[in-house]
């Protein structure tokens, strides 16, 4: 780097610390378009260069984070508190820049690049409706914010970019029930977990229920308040669920003295208003220690173990077309994987099969789950309208949780369209008990996973049981438009992929794995199964817990 661009960057640094250190919300930042700078003090008084996305990393750091979704975030946010300077590994980008139509994000009914992770089609969950396909030909390849990774009878949904799933996902915040969380994990406290680190990991990332004000009167929330409606009838409980949406500003968007952002159908492509996603919430927080970087479009691509006890990552860096623009190697003491359960997995499962990492638990890779989710949709009566303006965030759920095989926690989600169509859309979380696998291909370098195609059965069957008695107590039917095979369900696809190094089981009870020292996991792939509940706050607060525990251990 010349001299004048290490002064600029000095100068942009101390600006930046300046300017981010006196903002009494630190989730300011992001809101004012400033993104995120990194206010590092790492030796060579690095920058992240938002210009650029080029700023010379070290070769070595005490900690890398690989991933800025929850785990990573968590990780990042506590290791930077500990006074320990943390590279963070991001694949995708920084979602800081409006484009020429002056969004940073798409709503669901523009599809640009923006939209999806290097993909030419555009697909959804709901494919077609009144049976005519809704997919999109001819979307440019970028650097986009949604991904979907196709395996054989199963389709996974993933965030992109500096927040990871917290860019695209639903903001929806359940804590499991406490009952439920003691079967899936029977060796933590759950003490410790609901005392302590649910009521943390809900305070940071900022999870509120919709005010009644809003969800009783608005005309967005119509859908809403019909499925309560139908659910009632048939005498299931209905409850409130948590969002991480600021509903303050959901005010403002209602009373029309706001861009609209939820109430304009943004949500699956990320929120240009509304959204505190990570980049506002832990990822501010880890970058205001001084103590954390994020270097954005950059992918680790394998993991080793180097000659000094710690571990060498080889890193892969992409220009927003995916043009490779540079491959380095970084070495680090200690290495948190936070790359979700698909990320964190491929990288052990390569590691492990290459030789790289030989002592990894042979059986990493062995348990994945789709959190018992499946989607439904159902046809209401003509006079019960949903409405043609429908609010992104989903407020209301269906609890028939109680630890039976045939539990369903059901939530009423939006079913967006420009026209009424009288659908009720949900999203079920079942507590399915089947497993898939993934294998490593050492000739594609990737990792496959085996998910057969009866595998939701049990999860399908437990939501319809729910939904036929609400058919037959409403006169009402299935809609058998909208899905793929001219199901009234989706069964194929999940936004909540969970499991592939279990924690207790592939790790110690805090997330470090066998076989290695100073290697933990901090995200979904710690998690062996359903649980009740979606599952971003459960990650949140098991991250919380293992760092503390983590960071303890260190000190003592
Ligand atoms: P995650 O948030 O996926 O973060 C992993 C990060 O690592 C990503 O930013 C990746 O780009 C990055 N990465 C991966 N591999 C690499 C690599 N090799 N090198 C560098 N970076 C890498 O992981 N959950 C809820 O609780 N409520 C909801 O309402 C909800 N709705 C959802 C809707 C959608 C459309 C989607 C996709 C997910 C939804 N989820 C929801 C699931 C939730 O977002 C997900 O469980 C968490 O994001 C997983 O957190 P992790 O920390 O495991």
């Amino acid at each position: 780097m010349s001299k004048t661009k290490q002064k600029l960057n000095k100068q942009r640094n101390a600006l930046s610390r300046r300017r981010f250190l006196g903002m009494s919300a630190l989730g300011t930042a992001a809101t004012l378009g400033l993104g995120l700078v990194s206010i590092s003090s790492c030796k060579t008084g690095l920058v992240f260069d938002p210009e650029e996305n080029n700023f010379d990393i070290d070769s070595h750091y005490p900690a890398i984070v690989v991933g800025t979704g929850y785990g990573g975030s968590v990780a990042a946010l506590r290791l930077g508190e500990a006074g320990i300077q943390t590279l963070m590994v991001e694949m995708g980008q920084l979602w800081d820049k409006p484009a020429d139509d002056g969004k940073i994000f798409n709503n669901m009914f523009k599809v640009d690049g923006r939209s999806y992770w290097f993909k030419d089609k555009a697909t959804l969950p709901v494919d077609r409706f009144l049976g005519v396909p809704l997919e999109i030909d001819n979307v440019q390849q970028y650097a986009g914010v949604l991904d979907r990774v196709d395996y054989d009878n199963m389709s996974i949904y993933l965030g992109r970019g500096v927040g990871g799933g917290s860019l695209v996902n639903g903001g929806i915040a359940v804590v499991p029930k406490r009952s439920w969380f003691e079967k899936v994990f029977p060796n933590i406290s759950s003490s410790e977990m609901y005392g302590t680190y649910f009521p943390l990991a809900n305070q940071m990332l900022r999870a509120t229920e919709i005010p009644d004000d809003i969800h009783e009167r608005s005309d967005y929330y119509k859908y809403s308040r019909v499925g309560r409606k139908s659910a009632e009838k048939a005498g299931f409980k209905v409850v409130k669920i948590p969002n991480i949406y600021d509903f303050n500003y959901m005010r403002q968007e209602e009373a029309g003295t706001a861009p609209k952002s939820a109430y304009d159908t943004e949500l699956l492509f990320g929120n240009n208003h509304g959204r505190q996603s990570l980049d506002k919430t832990y990822l501010a927080d880890a970058l205001g220690t001084g103590n954390v970087s994020i270097k954005t479009l950059t992918k680790v691509t394998k993991i080793e173990q180097s000659g000094t006890g710690g571990y060498k990552l080889e890193l892969q860096t992409i220009d927003t077309l995916g043009q490779v623009v540079a491959v380095k190697e970084v070495t680090c003491d200690q290495l948190f994987l936070g790359a979700g359960s698909l990320g964190t997995t491929e990288l052990l499962m390569r590691a492990k099969e290459t030789g790289a990492l030989p002592n990894l638990s042979p059986t990493i890779g062995a348990e994945w789950n789709n959190n018992g989710s499946v989607a439904f949709a159902r046809a209401n009566r003509v006079r019960d309208k949903t409405g043609s303006k429908q609010s992104m965030i989903t407020a209301l759920g269906i609890d028939r949780w109680d630890d039976s095989a045939d539990s369903v926690l059901v939530e009423i989600t939006p079913f967006p369209a420009p026209v009424e169509t009288w659908v009720s859309h949900y999203l079920a979380l079942t507590n399915n008990p089947e497993k898939g696998y993934f294998t490593y291909n050492a000739q594609t370098d990737t990792i496959k996973l085996h998910w057969g195609p009866n595998q939701n059965q049990p999860a399908v069957r437990a939501a319809k049981k729910l939904f036929d008695t609400i058919n037959r107590k409403n006169w009402t039917a299935y809609r058998y438009d909208l899905f793929d095979g001219g199901k009234p369900y989706s069964d194929d696809f999940t936004y909540h992929p969970l499991g592939g190094c279990i924690l207790g089981k592939d790790t110690n009870l805090t997330g470090a794995v066998n076989g290695y020292h100073n290697l933990y996991v901090v995200d979904g792939a710690l998690i062996p199964g359903a649980l009740g509940a979606n599952p971003f706050v459960t990650i949140t607060a098991l991250a919380e817990r293992n760092m503390a525990h983590i960071l303890s251990n260190a000190n003592s």
